[in-house]
């Protein structure tokens, strides 16, 4: 854990690089207090998970505050959310507070959003605590920012009490050149601050972002990377963490994976001594490209909560019939929760898979990322961030589709005749023996299946999966 004093100089330093830092200090403590909040975030998850409900949460950004509480406000009472998000805007993920200022100009002259989120940092304590003061569900801080720091200070001393992302998750599928160590060190802090808050008094909940890049990840990556930022996170002292895991599109093993996600999870933190953590899951809906026609759109979300629902997360990320299109309006946004909801009031407490299959793809997961971690923990040589970045330059942890200089990018997935995600390429993950056995099988058969078509071509149909038909009827794309 980083130390009190280096803590302190360090929280001065990050402070003083924008003009709102200036807002935060011990009266945010008094805040939280005075609302009655003491992680709320983390108390809604909680219920949910003892009651073996999957509570529903949208995205959801824009510039200006009276926009930004009409939305939540819309979410909430006509969307029905459980939980509630601020996503925040580009500029800011970039730390680029000076453009942001511009745009937030722009937008409060024009009364219109020329950003594409709420700006926490430039709207500071006040104007962030007036969003969250008009809705009663606990919100969270949603962006993709590798630096993350500032934007946590003003999120909790604003009084949120959730925040999304990770030194691996969120900087991996979003940067090309951020050093793995850098993002690592600059997440330090922030579970540092939530660790901070937590022991006095306010759970801070921390969101892994499993999805990564979206497509095709293969499960045993998403589950080594979420321990390894889990258990980074507790050793800050955060004790609520969500692991997160995006739709791969086959039932069987998306919900092997969702469980194999949160019992390793468990397992690992337990291991390091970490047993005080509550572990939840997120589960994203498709994260790849989307249906343009609405009624399909629809469909695949309505598919991706059934999932959800059937792997028990504890809350799903639901996607818009505007997906394909840019940032949703608040209707469009609603539409997609509402669809949501009638899989979760109609399958909870259902359990019509064939259990036996979860189990064998779930074995399977778990072996090889067993393999991922425990390698990754050799090499770092007792601390969990030199086992990230030296795994990641080894490749012995790799992600698929990353922009970042700092994943190898040599496992290609691919999916099998059923769908689910295996391996054309395993690059220098750790895999061998029956895992690769089995794999290699499966892949054959998929490549006999469509003998037609080189690899590549499958594997961009695999990308494809949910939009292949559009691409191939003109009429779809026509807005019927
Ligand atoms: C990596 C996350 C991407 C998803 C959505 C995208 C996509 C981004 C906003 C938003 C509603 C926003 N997204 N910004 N959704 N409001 N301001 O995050 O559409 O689904």
């Amino acid at each position: 854990m980083i130390g009190s004093d280096v803590f302190q100089s360090m929280r001065r330093e990050v402070l003083a690089s924008w003009s709102t830092g200036d807002e935060v200090g011990e009266e945010a403590f008094e805040y939280h207090k005075s609302r009655g909040d003491y992680g709320a975030f983390d108390q809604r998850l909680r219920e949910a998970k003892a009651g073996g409900r999957t509570l529903l949460q949208p995205r959801g950004g824009v510039p200006l505050v009276k926009q930004q509480v009409e939305l939540l406000q819309f979410l909430e009472e006509k969307g029905m959310a459980d939980l509630l998000p601020l996503t925040v805007d580009s500029y800011t993920r970039q730390n680029r507070y000076e453009a942001a200022e511009r745009h937030l100009k722009a937008s409060r002259e024009s009364d219109s959003a020329q950003l594409n989120g709420f700006p926490v940092v430039n709207q500071g304590v006040e104007r962030s605590r007036a969003v969250l003061e008009a809705v009663s569900s606990p919100v969270e801080i949603r962006h993709g920012t590798p630096d993350a720091r500032l934007l946590a200070e003003i999120s909790y001393a604003a009084g949120y009490t959730s925040f999304e992302g990770g030194g691996i998750t969120y900087n991996l599928p979003y940067s090309a050149r951020v050093p793995l160590e850098r993002s690592i060190r600059d997440w330090q802090y922030v579970d540092r601050l939530s660790g901070y808050y937590t022991a006095r008094g306010v759970v801070i909940n921390r969101e892994s972002y499993g999805a990564l890049t979206g497509i095709l990840v293969p499960p045993a990556i998403v589950v080594a990377i979420s321990v390894f930022e889990a258990l980074l996170a507790a050793e800050q002292g955060v004790t609520s963490i969500t692991v997160g895991y995006g739709q791969i599109g086959n039932v069987i093993q998306d919900v092997a994976a969702l469980q194999v996600l949160e019992s390793m999870t468990e397992e690992y933190l337990s291991r390091f001594g970490y047993d005080e953590v509550h572990v939840t899951t997120a589960f994203h809906q498709w994260m790849g490209p989307f249906p343009m026609l609405e009624s399909r759109a629809l469909s695949l979300i309505g598919f991706g909560t059934l999932t959800a629902v059937l792997a028990g997360a504890t809350k799903v990320i639901t996607k818009t019939p505007h997906e394909a299109i840019g940032v949703p309006t608040k209707e469009a946004n609603a539409k997609g929760l509402l669809c949501s909801r009638l899989m979760v009031e109609t399958l909870t407490h259902q359990q019509p898979l064939d259990r036996a299959a979860v189990d064998r793809e779930a074995s399977w997961i778990q072996l090889a990322a067993r393999g991922l971690i425990d390698r990754s923990l050799e090499l770092g040589d007792g601390d969990f961030a030199n086992s990230v970045t030296r795994a990641f330059e080894a490749g012995v942890m790799d992600l698929p589709f990353s922009p970042s200089e700092y994943a190898n990018g040599d496992v290609l997935p691919i999916r099998d005749v059923e769908g689910a995600v295996r391996y054309l390429d395993c690059g220098g993950l750790p895999l061998e023996g029956e895992f690769l056995d089995r794999n290699d099988s499966l892949v054959q058969e998929r490549l006999e299946s469509e003998s037609g078509l080189e690899p590549t071509q499958l594997i961009e149909r695999d990308v494809n999966y949910f939009i292949e038909h559009e691409l191939l009827d003109e009429s779809e794309r026509l807005g019927l």
